[in-house]
């Protein structure tokens, strides 16, 4: 486990976060059953920018869609063009409550067409076997040891939430 600072987004409309899976950024990962975990320090609907997910998404493979893409229709076509549905489930969330996303659900964010920022957390979770593999680096590695490699599995670090099963 993971925490990590996330959520700062600014009233005023402009800061969006476009469809993505969390999986596509953790890349030095070797585990593909990650999950991050998402609280809201506020009531969040869809006028302050709430997480919006695809539902069933985790099951999809997304090696035609192109999350990098600046063109949201596009996307949105290519999505339908694969045989899935664009809808998104917004959860509205009271302030301190949790939703929990696996590391393959599409999801993203709108601007925040409130008056206030809205400010969240993340904590990102992994089963016992993850472990470090090459790829692009990613932000959590600079938070844990390296022997020499990152090691995940430090618990000071990565505490224990759940034993693992016997
Ligand atoms: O906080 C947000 O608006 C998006 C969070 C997100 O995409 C994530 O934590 O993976």
């Amino acid at each position: 486990m993971t925490v990590r600072t996330a959520g700062w987004k600014p009233p005023g409309g402009v800061a969006q976060v476009g469809w993505h899976t969390d999986r596509q950024y953790w890349q030095s990962c070797s585990s593909d059953d990650m999950l991050t975990a998402w609280v809201g320090f506020h009531d969040v609907d869809e006028v302050n920018g709430a997480v919006a997910f695809l539902p069933g998404s985790h099951r999809w493979d997304i090696t035609g869609l192109d999350f990098l893409s600046q063109d949201a229709a596009a996307l949105e076509a290519s999505i339908v063009a694969q045989g899935f549905d664009p809808a998104p489930f917004v959860p509205r969330m009271k302030r301190g409550q949790v939703s929990f996303h696996n590391c393959r659900t599409v999801h993203g964010s709108s601007p925040n067409l409130s008056s206030t920022p809205r400010r969240s957390i993340v904590i990102h979770l992994q089963p016992t076997t993850n472990h470090w593999r090459p790829g692009p680096a990613h932000p959590n590695d600079t938070l844990v040891p390296h022997n020499p490699t990152p090691d995940y599995t430090d618990p000071t670090i990565q505490p224990h939430l759940w034993p693992t099963p016997q």
